[in-house]
């Protein structure tokens, strides 16, 4: 079976880990979103990246859900004394190695999808991780009050409290995707949308010219990172907000629309999405949605197989 599943921030990477629990045999692909990254200090730190390679490989921080385990940060401290690039974004001394490591090959000419393939030898993350693009894509935040800030400052430093009026992925419209992914989109047997934040995890990637197209050719099943009307964590109900988009599992479904998604996981607290006229072409299925641990990820992403097969079998779908 082959899986290829679009995927940004902590809560696609910890449902990849239930996924490859939930289906041992398959072949996975993840389309890593890259609108994210940030250049800090001349170093280039892709963390969607960073967040599926860690969390598959075994070296993530489990409550950050982001950067190393057992992190001591000299260097930050260090770079702190000389005034500092971005105080407000932590680089640990191990994830720096990450970064060094990513920008020496980056200047070597090598493109980030060859990169991610060689940081990944050493993390063995058991899935096929691929850049969206191989060219620069980054998510710039249009501030209400007129500024335009990196997602990240907007994200870690601005906590988001600050009202947007655009969230943009800048540079999509002239990226194409990297090497392998239409390929990994065409051949899969089904696409999962992971409960990732639908504006800048999931959103950049569709962004990139052709991929969209690809993906609503296919049998996809999303899951919902929306459960009772909030977030389950992060800050994407700011993201929906700055888009005009209602913070709801149906309002996100409604958001991708039924000419990409061909089926829904909400959580119970949410079972009257699929009876909501909004979502009628979509298959909508409740159940436990929060993923506490890897024995109930696992059920989750064990569903998300499960409705994709379903659909894959129907005459249209
Ligand atoms: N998030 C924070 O809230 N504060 C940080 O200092 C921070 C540092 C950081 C370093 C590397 C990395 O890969 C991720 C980091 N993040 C931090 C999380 C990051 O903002 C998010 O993981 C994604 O960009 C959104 O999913």
């Amino acid at each position: 079976m082959r899986i290829t599943v679009l995927a940004g921030g902590v809560g696609a990477a910890r449902f990849l880990r239930g996924l490859k629990a939930a289906a041992p045999g398959a072949r996975i692909t993840v389309i890593g979103n890259t609108g994210d990254d940030i250049t800090l200090c001349g170093l280039r730190v892709c963390p969607d990246l960073d967040t599926v390679m860690y969390t598959l490989g075994g070296g993530i921080s489990e409550e950050q859900g982001w950067g190393r385990a057992g992190e001591t940060f000299t260097v930050a401290g260090e770079l702190a004394a000389y005034g500092g690039d971005t105080p407000w974004f932590t680089l640990g001394d191990k994830d720096f190695a990450t970064h060094i490591m990513r920008t020496k090959l980056l200047a070597e000419g090598k493109p980030l999808s060859e990169v991610t393939r060689m940081l990944c030898e050493r993390w063995r993350p058991g899935v096929r991780l691929l850049p969206m693009s191989d060219d620069v894509v980054e998510t710039h935040v249009h501030l209400d009050d007129g500024p335009v800030v990196h997602f990240q400052e907007w994200w870690v430093r601005l906590h988001a409290t600050v009202p947007a009026r655009a969230i943009v992925p800048h540079g999509a419209a002239e990226a194409t995707p990297a090497p392998g992914v239409l390929e990994a989109i065409a051949n899969a047997d089904f696409i999962l949308f992971p409960p990732s934040n639908p504006v800048v995890s999931i959103g950049p990637i569709l962004a990139v010219p052709g991929i969209r197209e690809a993906v609503a050719a296919k049998t996809v099943v999303g899951v919902s990172g929306i459960i009772g009307g909030a977030p389950v964590r992060g800050m994407a109900d700011a993201c929906l907000t700055a888009i005009g988009v209602e913070t709801s599992a149906t309002a996100v479904a409604a958001h991708y629309g039924a000419g990409l998604l061909d089926g829904w996981l909400v959580d119970e607290q949410d079972k009257a999405a699929a009876d909501d006229p909004a979502l009628a072409p979509i298959a909508v299925r409740a159940l436990p949605l929060y993923m506490r641990d890897l024995a109930t990820t696992t059920v989750i992403a064990r569903a998300s197989v499960d409705l994709a097969q379903e659909l894959s079998m129907e005459p249209n779908g």
